[in-house]
């Protein structure tokens, strides 16, 4: 058996352990084997056994005690003890002592608000309230005493009871690192801590407002903690930071703060990069000139540090609001950029194409049918376009057949026919994806049937045995011998005109009007040198009469020049020549070539008719000689 004085709670009778120490004196004399144990817990107060503690006939030096108790926080303190003795207890009067000064001096032993109850008769529970007592962990010190039902006193070890009521002043040198740098990461925060009876057991921090409780922030606990190493910031801006602290006792103030003021600059967003093009904005986003580029970067929160851009996959660079950006060169171009902030947050590279295209379309056009020669076919015609285009390609090609200026255009899908005799205008234009406008093409050529020439009818229809004398015209008379491979047979000449092998349309000889070495000083008209025949206006088919000609000089200072004269039935018709020639230097050969052609009906002749048709060279040149050709005399068309 053993005896057991116990120290409990009044309020919660909560035992903190089972501590106890065991009497010597009380095993001799009472029982031969027995202890006493004290046990103190209380709401207010947790005491804690100072030992070794030896006083009358009770020994407490071998005692175990619990947990050490915690801190009162408040004044005045009441404690209790719960004492257990297994002979039995029936002192009517414990007292107890108290000290202030860590046990230099005590009080009295007293019973001064002290009330107790002994049930069972073992078991005591001593209260003693309204103690005044000093903010210290190591000053105050109380003990108990009680006799057992043998006169023997029991007296308790000395309990300490630490108070601390008082919370800990604003923390000291408060800092934060960085101290209003724009950042992106987290800040820590430091401080010193101000003297505390129980020490500080942790900090309390909050951003931007003043704390509107004493627990209105983020607790962070530790023994005599001086920093947070790390205060997460999601709001981009700039935040005040208040910091209050909390004793071991838990004694917690928000009143006692620290605070520093917009402190924390935080961004956490990058900036933004716009980009600017200028230029003559065509279709499907091409430009049709060049292009000036302008980047315009903004940051909501702590300013853009750099813009850096590449063109075209070269060295990135920085940009300046003085940079010159532009693109000249056709093509597509690749403009990267991005920006950075203050706070090294870096925008995400942006990659915009810049399209450039100032070149216009060229359409070519492909005729393809019987070609007479250029630009005349006895056929219809296929048009095929194909457009150059090498930037931006060709969006569509419009064409008009044989329009005024009025007849719209149509969008150009496979090639088409022109057909039907005549002169044919096709017009047409392309239009690249860029929207550059090529000007209007006009194409032009003639479709009717080929020229006949008239030579191989006339050896059929003469026989081509040329007499010196022209045999006498039947009629229909045809022109004889027109393109003078038999020389000039059939025909009258005026002045110098041979056969030449100089020039011709037809065959191998055409005739040449005039002397090429003749040179007449001496002024006036010189000559009149010709050809001329009698036939009659046929009386089917063609009545366009023609021939082709060729007039050379070698005197360009004429006023009024020589000439080619043609005459029907001995009257002019036409003159074809140099009239006031301006220019040009003496020497130097002038040409005019040709084909003339008229249609007899609309000069007025019938058919069947009989006309004389003449071809001069007239020769007024007074220093250097004129002289022409014609071949290829034929009815049809020109
Ligand atoms: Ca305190
Ligand atoms: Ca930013
Ligand atoms: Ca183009």
């Amino acid at each position: 058996m053993c005896d057991v004085l116990r120290l409990s709670s009044v309020s919660h009778c909560q035992l903190l352990g089972q501590p106890r120490w065991r009497v010597a004196a009380v095993v001799l004399l009472l029982a031969g084997l027995c202890a006493v144990t004290f046990i103190l817990v209380n709401s207010t107060a947790l005491a804690v056994p100072v030992l070794p503690y030896q006083n009358g006939n009770l020994l407490s030096n071998d005692v175990t005690w619990g947990p050490p108790p915690g801190w009162i926080t408040s004044i005045p303190v009441t404690v209790s003890v719960q004492v257990t003795d297994s002979i039995g207890i029936t002192d009517s009067s414990p007292l107890y002592r108290y000290s202030v000064d860590a046990g230099v001096t005590f009080t009295e032993w007293t019973s001064a608000n002290l009330t107790y109850t002994i049930q069972p008769s073992t078991t005591a529970y001593i209260t003693v309230a309204n103690l005044t007592l000093v903010e210290s962990g190591t000053s105050n010190i109380i003990t108990f005493l009680i006799t057992d039902t043998s006169g023997s006193p029991i007296m308790s070890t000395d309990y300490v009871v630490k108070v601390d009521t008082v919370a800990p002043s604003p923390p000291q040198f408060l800092s934060v690192s960085p101290y209003q740098q724009w950042t992106n990461g987290t800040f820590s925060m430091s401080w010193a801590n101000p003297l505390d009876t129980s020490g500080i057991g942790g900090v309390y921090y909050k951003l931007d407002t003043v704390p509107t409780t004493n627990t209105d922030g983020t607790l962070v606990t530790g023994q005599n903690i001086t920093s947070v190493p790390t205060i997460p910031v999601t709001r981009d801006g700039k935040h005040h930071i208040f910091a209050w602290l909390q004793d071991n006792a838990g004694n917690v103030n928000s009143g006692s703060k620290n605070a520093i003021p917009d402190a924390l600059l935080y961004d956490g967003t990058p900036p933004t990069t716009t980009v600017h093009l200028t230029g003559t904005l065509g279709t499907n986003g091409w430009y049709r000139s060049t292009v000036t580029v302008t980047l315009s970067p903004i940051d909501a929160t702590s300013e853009v540090s750099d813009t850096l851009y590449q063109l075209d996959n070269g060295d990135w660079q920085r940009y300046y609001t003085t940079t010159l950006l532009s693109f000249t060169d056709d093509g597509v171009h690749m403009l990267s950029y991005y920006s950075v902030d203050v706070a090294s947050n870096r925008e995400i590279t942006e990659t915009t194409p810049v399209k450039v295209d100032t070149v216009l379309p060229s359409t070519g056009v492909t005729l393809t049918g019987t070609k007479i020669r250029e630009g005349w076919y006895s056929s219809a015609v296929t048009v095929t376009f194909s457009v150059t285009e090498t930037t931006s390609g060709v969006d569509h090609t419009l064409y008009r057949v044989d329009s005024s200026s009025g007849l719209t255009y149509t969008v150009y899908t496979v090639p088409f026919t022109v057909s039907g005799n005549g002169d044919h205008t096709v017009d047409c234009y392309s239009v690249d994806r860029a929207g550059n406008e090529e000007g209007v093409v006009s194409i032009t050529f003639k479709i009717g049937p080929a020229r006949v020439y008239l030579p191989l009818v006339l050896r059929n229809y003469y026989p081509p045995t040329p007499t010196p004398t022209p045999t006498p015209i039947t009629t229909p008379r045809p022109i004889q011998n027109p393109s003078f491979e038999d020389g000039l047979n059939y025909w009258q000449t005026v002045g110098v005109v041979v056969p030449s092998s100089e020039w011709q349309t037809h065959g191998q000889y055409s005739a040449r009007l005039g002397d090429p070495n003749y040179r007449c000083d001496g002024g006036g008209i010189v000559g009149k040198n010709g050809i001329n025949q009698t036939f009659d206006v046929p009386t089917i088919g063609a009545t366009i009469l023609a021939f082709d000609y060729k007039i050379v000089t070698q005197d360009s200072l004429l006023e009024n020049g020589d000439y080619l004269q043609i005459e029907i039935n001995g009257s002019p018709v036409q003159t074809i020549g140099w009239q006031q020639a301006a220019s040009g230097c003496l020497g130097q050969p002038n040409i005019i070539t040709g084909t003339y052609s008229v249609d007899l009906l609309g000069l007025g002749h019938q058919r069947g008719a009989g006309i004389k048709l003449g071809v001069f060279i007239v020769i007024v040149d007074q220093y250097y000689n004129t002289y022409g050709y014609i071949d290829s005399v034929r009815w049809g068309a020109p």
